[in-house]
């Protein structure tokens, strides 16, 4: 296995923040943390729950409020709200969609709480309202996504792209990195773009239409992640083209569902995105509570998986 294959464990950038926290901690050492999750919408978000459950059951130190929002922002800000009321230490949140949080975020800063961006991040005029974000660089994903296409020859393709949530972070993030790479070629067109809402029934559903319309006019498929390209997959094994063949998919996440495609030659690459967050957030929390400064920016350090390599790293994948 290449070096350059494997997860590392992350990069520190930017900035070092303090944060004068002299509540994060009760008299008894409980540390408590309440944590709103997005949903279960991917393979992904599965991971990254599991990765923050079991870290959490690992510190005894450390009570856990996990509150699943559905993929509903409403839930999110009242979920947020709640932990305000209940006086935890600590709040850590995915947020679903990038706007509307800042007026929840500025509840928690009233209220003396530090606020934890885990995955996604926000877009708020003032950044004190957050003390770290800690996640990857979707922007860098998108790019990594389209530079594969480069490299391997696909430059004069019509592409279908699969976008994620409307209005996330990595939507937003993951689209503009790859129109950023293939602006330089002017023979890779994006000819279809819609929102799949990062699921794999939301992926088969905007796929089977895709076909529909465009049939065997697309030569490429980008989607945001993995499940929406498996989604996809399914619709155009029963549309009657070859997936892989026909269709060369790039997908993101590289999740153990996208590595079986890939072995199977129904996927061609899939760009990294570590789920496994749960370590360095409780590390980041523990940090908070004991005084000291946590960087503001934590952006994991990720690879790219083409197909010829599946077979002998998906044994080794943690997710
Ligand atoms: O790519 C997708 C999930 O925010 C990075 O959300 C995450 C994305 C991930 O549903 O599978």
């Amino acid at each position: 296995m290449k070096k350059t294959f494997r997860t590392a464990a992350v990069l520190f950038i930017s900035a070092l923040t303090l944060f004068g926290c002299g509540k994060a901690e009760k008299d008894d050492g409980t540390i408590t943390v309440g944590f709103s999750q997005i949903g279960a919408e991917s393979a992904w978000r599965v991971a990254n729950t599991e990765s923050i459950q079991s870290e959490a059951e690992k510190r005894p130190n450390i009570k856990l409020i996990f509150s699943d929002a559905q993929q509903k922002q409403e839930n999110q800000i009242k979920a947020i709200r709640n932990f305000i009321a209940q006086g935890v230490d600590v709040i850590a949140f995915s947020p679903v969609v990038e706007t509307g949080f800042g007026a929840v975020l500025q509840e928690a800063k009233d209220a003396g709480i530090p606020v934890i961006l885990i995955d996604r991040s926000v877009d708020v005029q003032d950044d004190s309202l957050w003390v770290a974000f800690m996640g990857s660089d979707f922007v860098e994903e998108g790019r990594r996504a389209a530079r594969w296409l480069i490299e391997k020859g696909y430059t004069d393709v019509k592409i279908a792209e699969l976008q994620g949530t409307v209005g996330s972070a990595p939507a937003i993030d993951r689209k503009k990195g790859f129109e950023e790479v293939i602006a330089d070629y002017p023979g890779m067109r994006i000819i279809k773009s819609q929102s799949g809402n990062f699921t794999r029934s939301g992926g088969k559903e905007i796929m089977e239409a895709f076909l529909k319309t465009e049939g065997k006019n697309i030569d490429v498929l980008f989607s945001h992640n993995d499940d929406m390209a498996i989604g996809a997959i399914q619709a155009i094994e029963e549309y009657g083209l070859v997936p892989g063949k026909d269709i060369i998919i790039v997908s993101i996440d590289a999740v153990r569902g996208a590595f079986e495609a890939m072995v199977e030659g129904k996927l061609n690459c899939t760009v990294e995105c570590s789920p496994l967050l749960g370590p360095q957030l409780f590390d980041a929390v523990e940090a908070l509570s004991r005084g000291e400064s946590i960087p503001k920016k934590i952006v994991t350090k990720e690879g790219v998986f083409p197909q010829e390599v599946a077979a002998d790293v998906i044994d080794s994948r943690k997710y």
